[in-house]
């Protein structure tokens, strides 16, 4: 094709010889160049933020190179594809991380200082790109991640939101939220596609016609669209493997409404136009929530829509037979999201190009697997007929087909299980009806995968219990994981270098497993006192953080005992901040002289965003202040206790204080967090876990062994019963005294704010404290009670402290990745051959 003429093309072939070069003249020119002619701004005078921009630019140009060839070699191998699709990709700032995995860090600090800037203050001055809420985003991007790593032929396919998460402001204890046009200062990291451009349908009808004596249907009318390709390459570590995250945005389509510009109606028709526009212009701000909004399902539609016809295209550039197309593509659906790419798929191959049903079938649902990332109900999308016909009326029908097919086979399997088919169905015979994402995920998916193993077995003993009967072989786990980029080496850079000299070499940051060679350094005073040292540096980065963002001066020989995560009641930050009242109870109650005797400095910091339709999260906010407030100011209780609010938590300065957490909190009531993730952020980076057996918690302990966590709370077996006594108990007579005393005194106005704090309180009062802080408060008291015992002994402490981190090599995304690869993909890696060793 045309690639093949260039590359014969004798003076572009000798041109393509000279491969970028990385010494520090090379890359000090390149600086300059991107200063005068990319910004257009002089060389003798430029700021430190345009020396962010003239930097990336240059690194920009080193990921491009690598991201062309690397697309090239896996078109010639022609390998089989993943396709990672994610309505969220959290992200977080490129620039460090890109110059870590290009291993090009130090060439560019040395380059950029004699320019006359710092290169950690360089980093400072990209925005967080925030395209995700939580948990589920940021797995998606450290997914991308290891991918690269891993030399797999994969991509990653989401939306380029104009506006990420809100920026969140904390002002008189209560949550503002800022828009965050992320996009002001343009995006170095991206490659516009201004020729790719996949044109997107909604509403409309279908027509149907019948051709050689068969029906077919024809969706047309209503509105056009079109999605547009942004690529951001996604540089693996120690290797020159670079892939890609194409982000989809939304533009009006070329053609014009003739009929308004000829009757004279110019700037009605503009707008017409604009409207296209927002439909990825933000994120819905939920985590775990399904809302249900028409906007949204236009994401999600216009997401799967555009990634589909991406991916035929691509599919059919060689010539071949259809029934290769399992064998060619893997499509990873990151919750049920982007699960209309089942229905679209189904609907390009019969629809389009007339392939039986039957067949296209067994072609989309063998491509197909699907990660459940919550038991939630209030997680689970439903969308209503009424809603989903009209906006995509094709795929209505087709559902209804697939559902139908489905419950045949069902019911021979079955026959007058009415109650089972009706929990199998893809619609809720609700009123109105609603189709179940959930189960047409499963349906459609040959693999469903939950992201830990207490949630793999939760989902086929309960949610999905009646598909795993139908087909226990297509349930499996894939326990999640994080980067050790950026989550070690990125953001502690000390300890990165004291494994690099532990082990002789920096081979753990792809082999994680590497670092449990280090269990016979645990009883070594030098390596205890390094690993000490480590941590008080980064305690002081974030006291000093906390300083300029919360204005609070914090002990730095405190125990800093932190949780950040979103808001949300299952998480428990309640049941955290009613403790800390407890503490601040006691410590008023002990005889002044006997205090610094009796209790250990903390300071207790919280962090996250709450939904901002979510009324409790916020009221829990607002409570975590007033405390924060009441103790802050107390001078008996001096630098005791300190409290802080975290404001905007966020993937960069979670990059400062994960390392510099001594003890973080994992606390949901048991069975309700599926995985989370900053459990293992944290693990690595040599904190301890209060928490419950929830979630990857249940696999840390397994991994570093409970003796070395505090571990408390009923365990999942339990929560039915505890509920039901929680209902017919009066709360007074279960609930233990000290939380009797805490509420007692939130209702009192103690704290201030009584309304809204008495509302709150009521949630778990009134019989209906459905996330049983009740239940698990004594032992939760208990646990902090061994936490203080602990921390009195240093060195205890810090050999705990040692062993988390190092047998914490379970929880790298790599070993997750590899693990989807194997069992669900099928896919194998393709290393492109590095065209310049010298410069790497
Ligand atoms: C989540 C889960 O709540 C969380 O426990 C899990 O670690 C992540 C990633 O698998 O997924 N599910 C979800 O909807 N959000 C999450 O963070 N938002």
């Amino acid at each position: 094709g045309s690639q093949n003429s260039l590359i014969q093309n004798e003076k572009m072939w000798k041109l393509m010889q000279s491969y970028i070069k990385n010494d520090k003249e090379t890359i000090q020119q390149s600086i300059v160049n991107h200063v005068e002619y990319t910004l257009a701004k002089t060389r003798f005078d430029f700021s430190i933020f345009h020396a962010y921009q003239a930097i990336s630019h240059s690194v920009r140009d080193r990921l491009i190179e690598a991201f062309n060839d690397t697309a090239q070699y896996f078109t010639h191998h022609d390998c089989k594809r993943v396709y990672y699709l994610s309505i969220e990709f959290l992200m977080g700032r490129y620039l460090q991380n890109a110059l870590i995995n290009l291993e090009l860090e130090d060439n560019y600090k040395e380059a950029v200082l004699e320019l006359g800037y710092n290169l950690e203050s360089v980093y400072e001055q990209e925005v967080d790109p925030a395209l995700g809420n939580g948990g589920l985003g940021r797995l998606a991007a450290c997914f991308l991640d290891s991918m690269a790593t891993l030399n797999l032929p994969a991509w990653g396919y989401g939306i380029r939101y104009s506006y990420g998460i809100f920026r969140q402001l904390i002002k008189d204890g209560y949550q503002y939220e800022v828009p965050d046009y992320w996009l002001d200062n343009g995006n170095p990291w991206e490659i516009e596609r201004l020729d790719v451009n996949y044109p997107i349908r909604f509403y409309g009808y279908v027509r149907k016609i019948h051709e050689n004596g068969k029906e077919k249907s024809i969706w047309e009318g209503g509105e056009l669209v079109l999605a547009r390709a942004y690529d951001n390459p996604i540089p693996g570590y120690d290797t020159y493997n670079t892939i890609n995250l194409r982000l989809w945005r939304s533009l009006p389509a070329r053609e014009f409404d003739f009929n308004s510009f000829n009757q004279g109606d110019y700037f009605k028709a503009l707008e017409e136009r604009e409207k296209a526009e927002y439909i990825t212009s933000v994120l819905y701000p939920n985590d775990s929530n399904y809302s249900g909004k028409e906007l949204r399902l236009k994401q999600q539609y216009l997401l799967v829509c555009a990634t589909i016809q991406d991916v035929i295209r691509r599919f059919k550039k060689k010539k071949r037979d259809w029934k290769e197309l399992p064998e060619k593509i893997a499509v990873q659906l990151n919750d049920t999201h982007p699960a209309m790419a089942i229905v679209e798929l189904l609907r390009v191959l019969i629809d389009h190009e007339g392939i039986e049903i039957e067949f296209a079938w067994e072609l989309v649902y063998k491509s197909f697997s699907y990660t459940n990332h919550t038991i939630l109900p209030e997680a689970l999308e439903k969308w209503g007929i009424d809603l989903l016909g009209n906006l995509l009326p094709r795929h209505l029908e087709i559902v209804y087909i697939i559902n139908f097919i489905f419950l045949e086979k069902v019911s021979k399997k079955f026959p007058n299980d009415h109650h089972r088919l009706s929990s199998l169905s893809i619609i809720e015979e609700s009123n109105p009806k609603k189709i179940r994402m959930a189960n047409l995920s499963i349906i459609g998916s040959h693999a469903v995968n939950g992201v830990a193993e207490i949630h793999s077995k939760l989902l086929t003993t309960t949610l999905f219990k009646d598909f795993y009967e139908l087909r226990p072989k297509k349930f499996q786990n894939k326990t999640n994981g994080v980067t050790p980029r950026r989550w070690i080496r990125c953001c502690n850079v000390q300890l990165a270098q004291l494994y690099t000299e532990q082990l002789g070499g920096d081979t753990w940051v792809t082999d994680l497993t590497q670092v449990r060679c280090l269990e016979n350094m645990v009883e070594d005073p030098d390596f205890q006192n390094n690993w000490q040292r480590i941590k008080r540096q980064n305690k002081e980065q974030l006291k000093w953080w906390v300083k300029e963002n919360c204005q609070i001066d914090i002990n730095i020989d405190s125990l800093f005992d932190v949780q950040v995560k979103r808001l949300h009641e299952y998480k428990r930050q309640f049941m955290n901040i009613l403790y800390v009242i407890h503490r601040y109870l006691s410590i008023k109650k002990t005889p002044a002289d006997q205090r610094h005797a009796k209790f250990l400095p903390r300071t207790i910091m919280f962090g996250g965003k709450a939904a901002p339709g979510y009324i409790n999260a916020k009221r829990i906010i607002k409570l975590i202040c007033s405390v924060a407030d009441k103790v802050n100011t107390d001078s008996e209780i001096g630098d005791l206790m300190k409290i802080v609010y975290l404001p905007n938590y966020n993937v960069s300065n979670a990059q400062i204080i994960i390392p510099a957490t001594e003890l973080s909190q994992h606390i949901s009531t048991a069975g309700l967090e599926a995985s989370g993730t900053s459990n293992m952020k944290f693990v690595m980076n040599g904190s301890l876990i209060i928490g419950t057996m929830d979630g990857a918690n249940v696999e840390i302990a397994e991994e570093v062994g409970k003796e070395n966590m505090f571990i408390f709370g009923a365990l999942v077996d339990e929560i039915e019963g505890l509920r039901n006594h929680m209902r017919n108990t009066e709360p007074s007579q279960y609930f233990p005294p000290e939380l009797n005393e805490v509420l007692q005194k939130i209702d009192e106005g103690f704290f201030g704010a009584v309304d809204e704090l008495r509302e709150l309180i009521n949630t778990i009062r009134n019989r209906n404290d459905y996330y049983l802080l009740g239940a698990d408060f004594k032992s939760y008291l208990e646990a902090q009670k061994k936490v203080d015992e602990c921390y009195k002994n240093k060195s205890l402490w810090t050999k705990m402290s040692i062993r988390n981190a190092i047998r914490s090599s379970k929880f790298s995304s790599d070993r997750t990745i590899q693990q989807y690869a194997d069992e669900i993909w099928g896919v194998k890696a393709f290393q492109i051959p590095n065209p310049s060793q010298n410069a790497r």
